[in-house]
């Protein structure tokens, strides 16, 4: 099975790759996970689709690389405003004007770093190309979260925290930006996340826990109170909640869930909330263009 495409580039020089990785960051990637080794390192930046293309004719630009915007202007704005603080006139010099093209699209092409060009384009049709959905991205960087986490049942929950923990910091977040909240148990998650939320330091609340069907007296009436209690932190607060809190029927179930066979719901839960911070902020910044 294909999993992915890598275009790599060497950059050349350590000045070279510092000036690329400068560029790309300040056109608005969302950055990759890139490496860091004995004999290379690398930058990656990530695009919400990718694909390889072989060309038979005229090509559609001198770029070896395109890459499709929504808003043509803004990006060349900021590839202006990057070029001019890093190299003056002389690096401007290198950004053409926007072009028509002959397929029925704008386009400009940049060079932040000499020998190394990049052609930006967008539909001149206001429809064609636009996203079909808003959708948040899995860039953490940036975003503050708090993890509001049970200790009844711990060996679980220490489990569904490092899940977190791994996702968070992977996608880009500082480890600084993080707050940890212990609690109780599963019960007293709701009231945490709700004050935490409500105290506007954060752009995401992960809830985590563990609710053993064997082992709690009440067991369903705990639990819809706690799913509902986050649930409505959530609505009440604007600030999204994600839902990390296991109900099973045996320990075992758990162990599964909390990364043994069936994946660590703690790292999901920490996933879906980078992405609903993420939607959220561009709903915010004015949402669907
Ligand atoms: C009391 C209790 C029980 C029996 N079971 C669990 C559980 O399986 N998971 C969990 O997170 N918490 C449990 N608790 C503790 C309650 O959530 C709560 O912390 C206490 O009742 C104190 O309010």
């Amino acid at each position: 099975m294909i999993k992915a495409i890598a275009f790599l580039r060497p950059a050349g020089s350590a000045a070279a790759y510092e000036r690329l990785a400068s560029f790309f960051a300040a056109m608005g990637f969302a950055p990759g996970r890139g490496w860091q080794e004995k004999k290379s390192r690398g930058v990656s930046f990530l695009a919400p689709q990718g694909n390889l293309e072989f060309v038979d004719g005229e090509m559609p630009s001198t770029a070896a690389m395109l890459i499709e915007v929504t808003s043509l202007d803004a990006m060349r704005q900021a590839a202006e405003a990057w070029l001019r603080a890093n190299g003056g006139d002389e690096a401007v010099s290198r950004l053409s004007a926007v072009e028509m093209t002959h397929w029925k699209a704008r386009i400009f092409t940049v060079e932040p770093e000499p020998g190394f060009r990049f052609s930006f384009w967008s539909w001149t049709d206001p429809v064609k190309g636009k996203p079909v959905a808003l959708e948040g991205d899995l860039s953490a960087e940036g975003m503050r979260f708090a993890i509001v986490v049970a200790r009844w049942n711990a060996v679980i929950t220490d489990r569904l925290l490092d899940g977190a923990l791994d996702a968070l910091m992977r996608s880009g977040a500082d480890r600084g930006d993080i707050a940890v909240l212990r609690v109780p148990g599963s019960w007293e998650i709701p009231a945490a996340a709700r004050a935490v939320a409500k105290a506007g330091m954060v752009d995401a609340v992960i809830a985590l826990g563990c609710l053993l069907r064997g082992e709690t007296a009440h067991y369903e009436a705990i639990y819809n109170e706690v799913a509902r209690g986050i649930g409505q932190a959530q609505q009440d607060t604007g600030v999204p909640h994600s839902f990390g809190v296991l109900t099973c029927d045996t320990l075992e179930q758990a162990l599964d869930r909390a990364g043994i066979k069936s994946g660590n719901k703690g790292f999901e839960a920490a996933t879906a909330a980078i992405e609903m911070a993420s939607l959220r902020r561009k709903l915010q910044q004015g949402g669907p263009a």
